[in-house]
């Protein structure tokens, strides 16, 4: 940013409550009074994606008169958010962006910030409030902790700490199963758990995470003053996490790359006055969730979220066809020096790759449940094109470990079974591994970030052959542990992988006939 607009943007307002009546009337500002709002959802990782998708919907609630709604927001890392928001009132921008179009809209959802390491007692107070009916998590795939295995990860330092330290937790799974405990022990009714997550099942998932937690934690030496449990009347607390409390499943979907300077200081000259951290986003929102809340919700339907008995098939069309495309586009545009994912897809070479992934990956879906993949697709061509949004393909190649398991790994599976042979979708897994060597080497060394890279860098410092290394890392991962694909699924990978040391992804592709 230019020196003088920098001392232009720290001299002008912030925006605030104060502020909003003095912005331009072409952008949409909270029409409702917020002092009135009262917290009924805390959620769990207030990151771009919530403000960009879920706080937006519970703002339109709001402005509807449906005042029992508002957000407590808490962040269990870093303290960003909560210092750029609160001396804005909790008010951001959310700027709506496609090709040659930008809308601007004040997001007034969100109340109090709350940073959980800072004060985990006042977490803990908000969780435990009767008011609040239900936490909603977007903690991202990696915090959810879990083993190769897909149950807790009771090895992880983080879950360590929790299950000793029950009152001053720093993991979701402490801080849930701690306020359900207070819950219980006064009395109160569960607030039911809302996971919006790219995981598959993700509710499920979660609900299964916590009953183990809870067990777990049971079963070490009970200490005074724990949520008024006793070691006899411990194991309730998971029985209770099973059977009375609802963790419907959800599919949520809005395109948010990540906030950039020049992005800051575009909104602040149409606002007028200088925001924090405003949320960039696409057209595109969509939200689909099991209708299970025992202790009530807000009239979601009223404002474009679908409420379903089931969400799988809307959940692995979407992890399939976007989240997997989207891992493809990233790793392989990575590759053939493609910064942003539209400049990625129009390179003709990954557009044709990237159909014929969607045709691999389709018949994997749920028939009979009234998927109509070719509008789908279609749309996600569009959004994929979007170049207004700038989405770096080194954002989404972060995490991959993570992230494969539920976007790749599990259809090539299914469609190894099936009898088929997934030679696009494990040419993801493929680049992927090569990514994660050209790091440091003909990428910045973290262009993107993964949790298990110290072991994988040490799997890339053993400078071993394409089999040798596919078979470290499918070890690492734990993919398709245990599956009786797992070996044409390495096979393939490997083959991938030596076309891609050879000659990159222009190799990989003349290989599959592209
Ligand atoms: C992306 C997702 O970063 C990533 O891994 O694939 O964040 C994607 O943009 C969202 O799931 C879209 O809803």
């Amino acid at each position: 940013m230019p020196s003088d607009q920098t001392s232009r943007i720290t001299t002008i307002k912030r925006l605030s409550g104060n502020t909003v009546p003095s912005l331009p009337a072409s952008i949409a500002t909270p029409s409702y009074d917020r002092s009135r709002v009262v917290p009924g959802i805390v959620h769990l990782g207030v990151g771009a994606f919530h403000r960009a998708h879920q706080a937006a919907y519970v703002d339109d609630c709001l402005a509807a008169g449906e005042t029992g709604w508002g957000i407590t927001g808490v962040s269990l890392r870093s303290t960003d958010t909560r210092d750029a928001l609160t001396p804005q009132d909790g008010l951001y921008t959310l700027a709506i962006r496609s090709s040659g179009e930008e809308k601007l809209r004040v997001i007034g959802s969100i109340g109090a910030m709350l940073v959980a390491p800072e004060d985990p007692g006042a977490v803990l107070a908000a969780l435990t409030d009767p008011r609040t009916l239900i936490v909603t998590l977007t903690i991202t795939e990696k915090a959810y902790l879990r083993a190769a295995g897909g149950g807790l990860d009771t090895a992880h330092p983080d879950i360590a700490h929790d299950l000793a330290n029950p009152k001053i937790p720093k993991t979701a799974h402490g801080f849930l199963t701690e306020a359900l405990a207070r819950r219980r022990a006064d009395g109160a009714p569960p607030f039911t758990v809302l996971c919006c997550d790219n995981l598959p099942a993700n509710g499920a998932t979660l609900h299964r995470l916590l009953v183990e937690f809870a067990m777990f934690r049971d079963t070490r030496p009970a200490q005074s003053g724990d949520a008024k449990l006793t070691q006899s009347g411990a194991a309730v607390l998971a029985k209770h996490i099973a059977d009375a409390v609802a963790f419907p499943s959800s599919m949520v979907d809005r395109i948010v790359p990540a906030t950039t300077d020049t992005d800051r200081a575009r909104i602040a000259e149409e606002l007028g006055v200088e925001d924090a951290w405003p949320v960039m986003t696409e057209p595109f929102c969509q939200w689909v969730i099991e209708d299970n809340f025992p202790g009530g919700r807000p009239a979601w339907e009223q404002f474009g979220v679908t409420m379903v008995d089931d969400v799988r098939p809307f959940e692995d069309m979407k992890l399939r066809l976007l989240n997997g495309s989207h891992s493809a586009i990233a790793y392989l545009g990575l590759l053939s020096g493609h910064a942003t994912v539209d400049r990625a897809f129009a390179d003709p070479a990954i557009r044709a790759f990237v159909d014929a992934l969607w045709a691999e990956a389709i018949p994997t879906l749920p028939r009979n449940a009234g998927l109509d993949t070719a509008s789908y697709t279609a749309e996600l061509a569009e959004r994929f094109s979007n170049t207004a949004l700038a989405h770096r393909t080194a954002q989404i190649a972060n995490d991959g470990s993570q992230k494969l398991p539920q976007r790749i790994v599990a259809s090539t599976l299914e469609c190894i079974e099936a009898g088929a042979v997934p030679e696009h979708l494990t040419l993801v897994i493929a680049t992927w591994i090569a990514a994660c060597e050209a790091r440091g080497k003909t990428l910045p060394e973290s262009h993107f970030t993964d949790p298990l890279d110290a072991a994988l860098a040490a799997i890339g410092d053993r400078r071993l052959s394409s089999a040798e290394s596919v078979a470290s890392v499918f070890d690492l991962t734990g993919f398709a542990k245990g599956e009786s694909g797992r070996k044409n699924l390495v096979d393939l990978t490997i083959a991938h992988l030596e076309q891609l040391r050879r000659g990159g992804p222009a190799a990989a592709f003349a290989a599959l006939g592209l």
